[in-house]
């Protein structure tokens, strides 16, 4: 009886692991049925943050990271703490800095967005950074992200985007010059 139950839950809980995007409409479901789930009080608010130029940057089969790039203006003063996609093991935000002549780029714990001021995500500058993909994302497509902020009191806020999927930047998104160096 043990193994047969095994089994089941083991082919069940790989049917939905495969399933990242029917995954997050059932999560969201269940949440909104149960009316929230303990750990998780309240669903976060909607962040006051205009996003343009947003896009991310399609791969090669068995390519395990790529960038997504946008501009963000807030309407008061936010931080942007964390980005998460169903598409990718691992989302970061990130920095990339010059150390003598090499360039790097490592995870940022917030990234500040003042009031009314654009803040550029592009190649070669700050971007969220998707890692341990699922699935290669083809251009033409969309993937879906969670930008994770909070506001001057610390309270948390998100926003959730379709980005479309592209091998370059779109017109006025800015960066050009640096693609070739993420
Ligand atoms: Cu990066």
């Amino acid at each position: 009886m043990p193994s047969f139950l095994l089994h089941a839950a083991l082919a069940a809980s790989l049917c939905c692991a495969g399933s990242a995007f029917a995954h997050v409409t059932l999560a969201a479901a269940d949440t909104a049925a149960a009316g929230g789930t303990p750990q998780t009080s309240a669903p976060a608010r909607e962040a006051p943050v205009d996003v343009s130029h947003a896009w991310a940057r399609a791969t090669v089969p068995g390519q395990g990271g790529t960038g997504a790039f946008m501009t963000l203006q807030a309407a008061t003063a936010l931080k942007l703490v964390g980005v998460s996609s169903p598409v990718a093991g691992v989302a970061q935000v990130h920095e990339m800095k010059m150390e003598g002549s090499t360039m790097h780029m490592r995870e940022m714990a917030a990234l500040e967005l003042p009031a009314h001021q654009s803040v550029a995500l592009t190649p070669g500058g700050y971007h969220l950074m998707l890692m341990d993909l699922k699935q290669p994302l083809a251009a033409g497509s969309q993937v879906t992200l969670t930008l994770y902020f909070t506001d001057a009191k610390g309270a948390p806020l998100q926003r959730t985007l379709q980005l479309p999927v592209r091998t370059t930047a779109p017109d006025g998104a800015g960066g050009g010059a640096m693609h070739r160096s993420h």
